[in-house]
């Protein structure tokens, strides 16, 4: 029997407040309105972002459902919905591209003006298609993944080849695009440069990948957990530094590292101020380019002397690695489907929908790269 037009009652995961495990519990989906499409939600992967919401780091409006690295089924469509249509294999897009605004229209640009990233938790009719017992609960960048069923805008959502692997590509929806574009779209490292990774987690290790592909001759991968070393360097990283073995700080070990001249490409790939002006102050003092992957705490403010940049550093920060969203996630799938680039060594478990407090608990235990939950 078709559900379309219908409301859903499905599990979902709602965080009420932060600082508490996630209840599931039975939630109404409403249909999709214009131009919205509702997805039966098949895998979804736990980043970190959705952690520094538990933790308080990131503010949002609560109760909410997180969740942005998924796979999914188009259950039925809105009025007006032309790109995908019920059946299809999608990926929801926590960065939209409505292809018509001014950033969309920019060839330089990815974060579409009709983006909702940390703000109102809401459709863009300033509702929400999730209720629990009658009361709205709100969702998270643009895509509310965390749910057996979601409704995204239809410039949140892309369609990607059937027969791709819904447990592996979700990290396509964040992780891997994120990381590996931060080091071929945003940083653009050429081949021969050297470059440092602070923080080796699925994103980081997704940027140590982007770094080999773009024929980096030295990759530093830096963490503060030295479990994380081997995989990075299945990955790329030619070596390993533990900020925690040194007495200097970490930025003048890189200069030791590099015969006093920093690296080409520092990433911070955490999402802490002081990593991120050490990963700045690791790059050559004139033409050396940090870029921030990590997403910073809603209440931080940084404090750095301008002399970092004076002599010419570029410092800059990269969303979704860069891309164009529903341009390119379709592309990055059949790119892996022809094994362009790997995703099995990033994902370490694989865990049923109702297990996710024990997914997050592996992730602030620094015991998973991703933990992918299958619904
Ligand atoms: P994850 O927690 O898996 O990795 C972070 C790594 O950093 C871990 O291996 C830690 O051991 C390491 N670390 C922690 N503290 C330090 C320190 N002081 N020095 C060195 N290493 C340290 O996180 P993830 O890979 O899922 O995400 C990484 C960041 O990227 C995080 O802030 C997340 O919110 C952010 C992000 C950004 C975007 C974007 O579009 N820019 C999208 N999704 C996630
Ligand atoms: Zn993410
Ligand atoms: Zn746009």
């Amino acid at each position: 029997m078709s559900t379309a037009g219908k409301v859903i009652k499905c599990k979902a995961a709602v965080l009420w407040e932060p600082k508490k495990p996630f209840s599931i519990v039975e939630i109404e989906v409403a249909p999709p309105k214009a131009h919205e499409v509702r997805i039966k939600i098949l895998t979804s992967g736990i980043c970190r972002s959705d952690d520094h919401v538990v933790s308080g780091a990131l503010k949002t409006k609560f109760p909410i459902i997180l969740g942005h690295e998924a796979a999914g089924i188009v259950e039925s469509v809105g009025e007006g919905v032309t790109s995908v249509k019920p059946g299809d294999k999608v990926i929801p897009l926590f960065v939209p591209q409505c292809g018509v605004c001014s950033t969309c229209l920019h060839p330089k640009g990815n974060l579409c003006k009709k983006s909702d990233i940390f703000t109102t938790g809401l459709m863009a009719d300033g509702t929400s298609r999730f209720t629990y017992e009658g009361k709205p609960i709100h969702n998270f960048a643009n895509t509310s993944t965390f749910t057996e069923y979601t409704v995204v805008h239809e410039n949140s959502v892309a369609k990607i080849d059937p027969v791709a692997p819904p447990e592996k590509v979700c990290l396509i929806g964040c992780g891997f695009s994120t990381g590996y574009g931060a080091a071929i779209m945003s940083a653009k490292v050429e081949p021969g440069s050297t470059c440092a990774v602070f923080g080796l987690g699925g994103v980081g290790l997704s940027v140590v990948m982007g770094c080999k592909a773009a024929g980096a001759s030295r990759i530093i991968g830096v963490d503060i957990n030295k479990d994380k070393f081997p995989k990075a360097r299945e990955l790329g990283a030619t070596e390993c530094i533990n900020p925690l073995d040194f007495k200097k700080p970490i930025n003048e070990v890189l200069f030791d590292l590099t015969g006093g001249e920093g690296v080409d490409y520092s990433f911070e790939v955490i999402g802490r101020t002081d990593t991120m002006i050490a990963a700045l102050a690791s790059c050559h003092m004139n033409y050396g380019t940090s870029v921030m992957v990590g997403v910073p705490p809603s209440a931080a403010q940084l404090t750095f002397s301008p002399q970092l940049l004076f002599a010419g550093r570029t410092w800059k920060g990269s969303l979704f690695g860069g891309w164009k969203s529903k341009d390119s996630v379709p592309q990055l799938v059949s790119d892996f489907m022809v094994k362009k680039f790997t995703l099995d060594p990033l994902i370490t478990h694989t865990l049923p929908f109702d297990k996710i407090n024990e997914g997050f608990e592996l992730l602030r235990a620094g015991k998973s790269i991703r933990s992918v939950l299958l619904f």
